[in-house]
């Protein structure tokens, strides 16, 4: 796929500031928000970047670029496009119980103000899952100890959030945000540990 950018009077941006290590980051999501990629699509040349795809399932889905043009400011374009095929059609089911295991890790997700237009504050935790013991030495993962990106059900609110304290490295991990209406969402959470990239999901109601 290639991307092209322009601005509102549809001069070609060829400049973009590096952000959190790259130009741009770019995440897919399945409709169903089963299907999920966190992509850097490469530089080509006049405003086009470009980056390699594959599809598990069809169906539509939605692309988010998120970028800063030079001298601008952080901005996110989202796009659904049609795959051909059949989309899986999971239901987003919120989660009773935020912890999952995830590569012989302990991941638990508390939050603080999980209602509309609250401060919210998601704080990740982690422990090695045999021996319960916490995990102090994650990594840097793109400049940061972790990157949450949260969408509504309906994949049309998109927030991506930075750490509190970037330069944490566990066992805990928070991040503040707000989500702007009652609902579901789902938020992906990313970091880095011995070399190896984790990403968490957990599917939350946010209610008044
Ligand atoms: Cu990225």
């Amino acid at each position: 796929m290639t991307i092209g950018l322009r601005d509102e009077a549809g001069a070609v941006i060829d400049k973009f500031d590096v952000n959190h290590e790259k130009l741009m980051h770019l995440i897919v999501v399945s409709e169903d928000l089963s299907h999920f990629e966190h992509l850097h699509p490469e530089y080509e040349w006049n405003g086009t970047f470009r980056v390699d795809l594959t599809f598990p399932a069809g169906g539509r889905h939605k692309l988010f670029a998120d970028f800063v043009p030079s001298g601008g400011a952080q901005t996110t374009i989202g796009e659904w496009i049609d795959v051909e095929g059949e989309g899986a059609g999971r239901p987003v089911v919120p989660e009773a119980e935020l912890a999952k295991t995830i590569d012989g890790k302990r991941i638990e997700l508390d939050i603080a103000g999980l209602s509309p237009n609250a401060d919210a504050m998601l704080t990740f935790s982690f422990k090695d899952a045999p021996s319960g013991r916490p995990i102090d030495d994650l990594e840097p993962y793109l400049g940061a100890v972790g990157h949450v990106v949260i969408l509504s059900e309906d994949a049309e609110t998109y927030l991506h959030v930075h750490p509190a304290d970037e330069a944490s490295t566990g066992p805990e991990a928070t991040f503040h945000t707000s989500f702007p209406s009652s609902g579901t969402y789902k938020i992906w959470g990313q970091f880095q540990h011995q070399g190896r990239l984790i990403t968490v999901p957990f599917v939350v109601n946010v209610t008044k």
